[in-house]
């Protein structure tokens, strides 16, 4: 049925500001009925919206009175109906289970039993040694996560999975703490994955504090990068075949794979990441993080002496995901920041400040690292200049600032502009959602944090389309997302973030569907060979749940 009425499907905690989207030329009386029928109360959605990136006008109005937990949906005089929801404290845990539960679908190089994995079991792929490119050289590179529809693993992208995923866990420690690995439904067959590597890091002294399950799985993806670092301390950019395969179970791909190139962006995002994992391992399992210590100051060190202008490119004979980034100063700030907030070498602090000092660089991203570099900097323990930590807090909130006047002036309350409608725009989404959040802490003005809250409702529903970009959460969400074990078994994963709608129209599907303009929020494909607008990828999932598990501590 055409909708008209709009929503966040999965719900709202009970204190958090609600409201609804309504499409209609005036302003539009609405009420609010229990799922049994019942009316709870009414309102006028009264503010008017000329909303360009949708191609149409909308009407807002406010639920936020509705604070008793239930299961409701909204109604126009004329019938119109939106989906139903959810009011309760525990509205997304169950989101957040899925969504994180994703990464342990992901993995690469170990069988995934059918006790966890259910349709997606399959038997450990790609874990054939892989070929250094240029030379006859063979190393043993297998574990990780696949990074999305694809079965590529990528060096930045899975760093940045990891530094967001370390965040969701240490700004909502109780929520990621109550996540519970599929594998645990399998306890026989997970002993065989290579997970069973913890048990060699254990400190006899350490046995009492088991290593959390949403620790454990993220440690999944630094076991498999620390393979991936070259003796001199370099990172190789990835490791994948030489092309995409077909719609297959990843144990089917058996091309050989071919270890890219070193980049500046993946020694950075290494030594960045593990530095900051060492915070988070060391009382668990202080061996391994000792271990993360030297690997991130090694790959630092290189990263120091590496140039290489214009920044990774695909070599002739690769064509996968090329994460090409042509600025790594961004990445090499970030770096500097996290080894200074963790081991507080005046050298990092140096190599940070300088680079500071050239810019503040701000971003959330796979290429856009300053923030994280931001974020540690102001709370590292460590001294610092008060004057250039007060310029970058003046930036973080300048750039919050920006992004509220596109939040107030849209129909969805999106943070993103007619023209940003991008490949991946649901993670610049989220990731605005994240600075938007940033800028709360640092003010502690509400309005920031109800606009990153917006961020979550347009994801979960309360979009142009009507649909949860979340599989598997919400009553009406994408089916067909771009991802192999999907579209293998007719079946989508559940718990994983679509990219959305992105304007360019950059694959044969959208260009076959979309023959008329369409409104950029509405360039969205739910069909299975759109990859430019609905793949999905670790990165994405991980702004999802670091805004996930930053907004619900903040408003529970
Ligand atoms: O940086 C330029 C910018 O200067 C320019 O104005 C803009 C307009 O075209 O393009 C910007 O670069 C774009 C880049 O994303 C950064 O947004 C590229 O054109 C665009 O092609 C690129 O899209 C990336 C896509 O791969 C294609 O390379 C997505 O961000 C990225 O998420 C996606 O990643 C793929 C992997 O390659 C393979 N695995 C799946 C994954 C998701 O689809
Ligand atoms: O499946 C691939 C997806 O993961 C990538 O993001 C995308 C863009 O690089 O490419 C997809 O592979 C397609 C390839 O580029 C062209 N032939 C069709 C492939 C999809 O089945
Ligand atoms: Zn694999």
């Amino acid at each position: 049925m055409y909708k008209n009425v709009f929503v966040n499907q999965c719900g709202y905690l009970p204190g958090m500001q609600k409201k609804v989207t309504i499409r209609s030329e005036k302003p539009t009386p609405f009420s609010v009925h229990k799922s049994s029928g019942e009316f709870v109360l009414s309102g006028t959605a009264d503010k008017r919206v000329e909303n360009a990136s949708a191609g149409e006008t909308d009407y807002i109005g406010d639920f936020s009175a509705l604070t008793e937990p239930g299961r409701y949906y909204i109604m126009t005089e004329n019938r119109s109906e939106s989906d139903t929801f959810v009011i309760s404290e525990n509205v997304y845990d169950s989101v957040l289970q899925k969504a994180f539960a994703f990464f342990y679908l992901q993995r690469c190089g170990c069988d995934l039993p059918r006790e966890a994995a259910g349709a997606y079991a399959h038997r450990a792929c790609h874990t054939g040694s892989a070929l250094v490119y240029g030379t006859e050289e063979h190393r043993e590179v297998s574990g990780g996560w696949h990074d999305a529809g694809d079965y590529g693993r990528y060096v930045g992208p899975g760093a940045m999975a990891v530094a967001q995923l370390l965040y969701a866990w240490e700004r909502n420690p109780s929520l990621c703490g109550s996540y519970l690995s599929p594998a645990s439904s399998a306890p026989e067959a997970a002993a065989d994955s290579p997970t069973a590597d913890t048990a060699r890091h254990r400190d006899a002294d350490s046995q009492k504090r088991a290593l959390p399950a949403w620790l454990e799985e993220l440690k999944y993806e630094l076991d498999w990068m620390k393979k991936m670092q070259r003796e001199d301390g370099a990172l190789y950019h990835k490791a994948s075949c030489r092309s995409f395969c077909g719609f297959i179970m990843p144990e089917e791909e058996q091309e050989e794979i071919v270890l890219s190139p070193v980049s500046v962006t993946a020694t950075g995002d290494f030594a960045a990441v593990l530095a900051m994992a060492v915070r988070f391992y060391e009382k668990y399992l202080p061996a391994y993080a000792a271990e993360l210590a030297d690997a991130s100051k090694k790959a630092y060190q290189a990263m120091k002496v590496m140039e290489l202008p214009g920044g990774f490119k695909n070599p002739p004979e690769i064509s996968t995901g090329e994460y090409g980034d042509a600025c790594d100063r961004d990445e090499r700030y970030w770096a500097a920041a996290e080894l200074y907030k963790t081991f507080g070498d005046a050298e990092y602090r140096e190599d940070f400040e300088k680079l500071a000092a050239e810019k503040i660089y701000c971003g959330y991203g796979w290429a856009d690292m300053g923030t994280y570099g931001n974020l540690a900097y102001l709370s590292t323990e460590h001294p610092v200049d008060e004057a250039l930590k007060s310029a970058i807090q003046k930036e973080m909130v300048s750039h919050a600032d920006t992004l509220l006047k596109v939040v107030s002036a849209d129909g969805y309350g999106v943070s993103l502009t007619e023209k940003e409608y991008v490949w991946g725009s649901n993670m610049n989404l989220a990731n605005n959602g994240l600075h938007l959040f940033d800028a709360w802490k640092l003010t502690d003005d509400r309005k920031y944090l109800d606009a990153a809250a917006e961020q979550l409702h347009y994801l979960l529903g309360r979009n142009p389309m009507g649909l949860c970009y979340v599989t598997g959460c919400g009553s009406d969400a994408i089916r067909h997302p771009h991802h192999r074990p999907s579209g293998f078994q007719g079946k989508a994963m559940p718990g994983m973030l679509s990219g959305g709608p992105c304007s360019w129209l950059a694959d044969e599907t959208v260009k076959g569907v979309f023959t008329a303009p369409i409104p950029p929020a509405k360039c969205l494909c739910d069909m299975t060979g759109s990859y430019s607008t609905n793949e999905v990828t670790v990165y994405w999932n991980s702004a999802f749940l670091q805004l996930l598990a930053s907004v619900t501590e903040a408003l529970h």
